[in-house]
């Protein structure tokens, strides 16, 4: 039996001896098969509640880095640091959550001799912080919602950029995030209003009672630009992502690419990402946040400076394996695949998979999981470190599985991803999978209304019981 990790990636300077997994669950198992692809060997780094669980099964070697709570265990720098060291790794790749987008964690790296699978450090830190990502991105000539950069201090300064801005204006905390701290002015009036309430929501909030002001736009989509950068200067905008569908600011349904946008605007969208990284001097894999209005415009929101949970639509669209690159590049490979190699083909979904109850408002829950039939088939893609008899820990987020669907069109990948959510059949532990299934059977799913308030105006129809074929075993 020859080892396939012998003769993967022979040709150029060696990758690593090594690499750490510091994270958990389907993320660290995806991960985990990057290396095994690229016949590098992974230490995966676990907390006690992890100890039985699949990515440590499947891992060359793993170590315990702590107890149970996150705080003690996936956010303990120098744990997590001891582990590298004392295993022999040589690179560390961080996952998503956790210390993904820790800049400290990319600096100890760094200075301890272990490759951070990630950005630099300084560009984690810049991108962190919102204020200062926007502003590199104005100076770059990334759109962004028109709005003030600066914080605006007093009523009157508030009214006066406003007018100029136009209603209705979203007051936005600086420190916000996720949607929090939000407040709309649909007038002057509105506004003398709501400021001192936005500023005093913002220092209780964030212990930061700074505001600055944007145009609210009313129905946006959720438009994100994956990219990779190498240390080489090469940078490429992957594809885009649709992830408009979410709930309390957490993403539901991603798909690639976004449904009915121009290829003007595509490449307008693009291009304007490439430019936001480049500028940034980013190196890695990374994804621009953008706010698409109804005629087509874009503004830049947000950079996240990690691998997402999303990525995996993109991968199936393009054929690119996104983490397979960002070894890559952390080894210092130049990229191979051009801009021009970066066309979807077909259409992706994915669905999250949480144990969180669809039908009691997401309650969520834990136990072990009794049952589990992954969907499966063609155009079907299941990335999941879930088994029968595996126990959800009720310390970390309660994500699943995720199934990812492809189809030569939109409507076949809905069509199958409604196969897919009635083949699943998950027990023992709440399941978000009827509710999904519901919303990708609806009508205003199928015809592509997306925008970032979806679950919100369709709540009703979306409601449980209204759905007679629904499988009430999975
Ligand atoms: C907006 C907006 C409309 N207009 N900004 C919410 C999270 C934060 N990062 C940005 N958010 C929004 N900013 C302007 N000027 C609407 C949202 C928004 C949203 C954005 C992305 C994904 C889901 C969302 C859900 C509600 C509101």
């Amino acid at each position: 039996m020859p080892d396939r990790r012998k003769d993967a990636m022979t040709d150029g300077p060696p990758l690593f001896r090594k690499v750490l997994i510091a994270n958990r669950g389907e993320i660290a198992l995806r991960v985990l098969r990057a290396c095994h692809d690229l016949g590098l060997r992974a230490v995966v780094a676990y907390s006690d509640a992890d100890r039985d669980s699949l990515p440590v099964r499947l891992a060359d070697e793993a170590v315990c880095i702590g107890p149970a709570p996150a705080a003690k265990s996936y956010n303990n720098i120098p744990a997590i640091i001891s582990a590298a060291l004392l295993t022999g790794c040589d690179a560390l790749h961080p996952g998503y959550g956790f210390l993904a987008e820790n800049a400290y964690l990319a600096d100890i790296c760094e200075q301890v001799g272990v490759t951070f699978i990630g950005p630099r450090p300084e560009t984690i830190e810049q991108m962190g912080d919102k204020a200062k990502a926007r502003q590199l991105m104005k100076e770059a000539g990334v759109p962004l919602v028109p709005g003030t950069i600066e914080p605006v201090q007093t009523l009157g300064e508030a009214r006066k950029a406003a007018a100029e801005i136009g209603y209705p204006v979203l007051v936005k905390a600086v420190a916000g995030g996720g949607g929090r701290g939000m407040r709309v002015a649909m007038s002057d009036a509105e506004l003398v209003r709501q400021l001192p309430v936005a500023q005093a929501e913002a220092q209780a909030a964030f212990g930061n009672g700074d505001v600055y002001l944007e145009r609210y736009l009313s129905k946006p989509r959720h438009v994100e630009v994956q990219v990779l950068a190498d240390a080489h200067g090469n940078v490429i905008a992957v594809g885009e992502r649709d992830c408009s569908v979410q709930r309390r600011h957490q993403k539901v349904l991603e798909e690639a690419p976004a449904p009915g946008l121009d290829p003007a605007v595509r490449a307008r969208l693009f291009a304007a990402a490439v430019k936001g990284a480049k500028a940034a001097g980013y190196v890695n894999a990374g994804t621009l946040e953008f706010l698409l209005d109804e005629d087509g415009q874009f503004f830049f929101m947000e950079m996240n400076t990690r691998i997402q949970v999303e990525h995996p639509v993109t991968e199936i669209v393009t054929g690119i394996d996104l983490v397979k690159w960002q070894i890559l590049i952390a080894a210092g490979r130049e990229l191979t695949i051009r801009q021009e190699d970066c066309v979807a083909v077909g259409h992706a979904i994915e669905a999250r998979i949480t144990a969180e109850d669809g039908d009691d408002d997401f309650r969520p829950g834990v136990g072990t999981v009794e049952m589990w039939i992954a969907p499966g088939g063609p155009g079907v893609r299941v990335d999941s470190h879930m088994y029968a008899g595996y126990a959800v820990p009720p310390y970390y987020d309660s994500l699943l599985a995720k199934i990812i669907v492809w189809g030569n069109d939109r409507d076949e990948a809905c069509a199958r991803m409604e196969r897919a959510l009635t083949e699943t059949v998950i027990s023992g532990v709440p399941r978000s999978a009827p509710f999904l299934r519901r919303v990708v059977a609806s009508a205003p799913f199928r015809n592509a209304q997306l925008h970032t308030g979806f679950l919100v105006e369709h709540a009703d129809e979306l409601s449980p019981g209204r759905d007679a074929s629904e499988n009430t075993a999975g």
